[in-house]
């Protein structure tokens, strides 16, 4: 059953990888599974056809024979419900991959995200640097509580899952901030996550449609 997701016929972050397909790219190639890529322009995906996969008109999207979904969230958690590689078998082992996968997105990623947005949108108010500050201060805060649980060990609970998948995928949004180099080993665990093949082959793959669409 040929799996299709949607990315960015021109991504704003310039092939960076910091778009969201990028993690359904990197989970289907852990699993082995291959797959279509529609790309769209801003307007196509604000357009009745792709809103009716995605209630936001955003991507990604995934299609797979009579299913349709949206969120990277959910994406990558059937992706690894549905093929082996992404969850452990233990029952427990895998409810705490899961419980990671909810970490990074929910306690992990809004505040990586309101930094980005402030810094897109707020530059110019008076009490940026305040809030800046702020934001930063509730960052790190998080990033020292993971590091201290991920001590000294490669991956979140025993082997890589598509809890470590979502939690680099999130940190991997500070680079460049010089925060994630303030603790050594969330660095390194976002080094090993970036090391992965899987992960390289979903890179080239999300650069090389940004690298066509600037030549084309
Ligand atoms: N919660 C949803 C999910 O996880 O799937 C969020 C999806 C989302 O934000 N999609 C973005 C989108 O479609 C692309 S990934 N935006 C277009 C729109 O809303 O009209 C977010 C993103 C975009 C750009 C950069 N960048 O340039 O660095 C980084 C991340």
């Amino acid at each position: 059953m040929t799996i299709t997701i949607t990315a960015f016929a021109r991504s704003p972050d310039r092939g960076r990888g910091l778009a969201r397909d990028m993690r359904v790219r990197w989970a289907l190639e852990e699993v082995g599974q291959p797959y279509d890529v529609r790309l769209l322009s801003f307007k196509a995906m604000k357009e009745p056809a792709h809103l009716a996969l995605h209630p936001f008109g955003q991507i990604p999207t995934y299609e797979e024979a009579d299913l349709a979904l949206f969120e990277s969230g959910a994406i990558v958690f059937h992706i690894a419900e549905r093929h082996a590689g992404l969850l452990p078998d233990d029952a427990n082992a895998r409810a705490r991959a899961i419980t990671w996968m909810f970490a990074a997105l929910t306690t992990m990623e809004p505040t990586i995200v309101d930094r980005e947005m402030a810094r897109l949108l707020e530059r110019h108010e008076t009490w940026y640097e305040q809030r800046l500050r702020l934001i930063e201060e509730r960052i790190r805060k998080r990033l020292s509580e993971l590091s201290v649980r991920l001590g000294d060990t490669d991956w979140l609970d025993g082997d890589f899952s598509a809890g470590d998948l979502q939690m680099v995928s999130v940190l991997f949004r500070l680079k460049g901030s010089g925060m994630l180099d303030e603790y050594p080993n969330l660095s390194a665990y976002v080094a090993r996550g970036e090391g992965r093949p899987a992960y390289k082959r979903a890179f080239d793959a999300q650069l090389a449609v940004f690298a066509a669409a600037s030549t084309g």
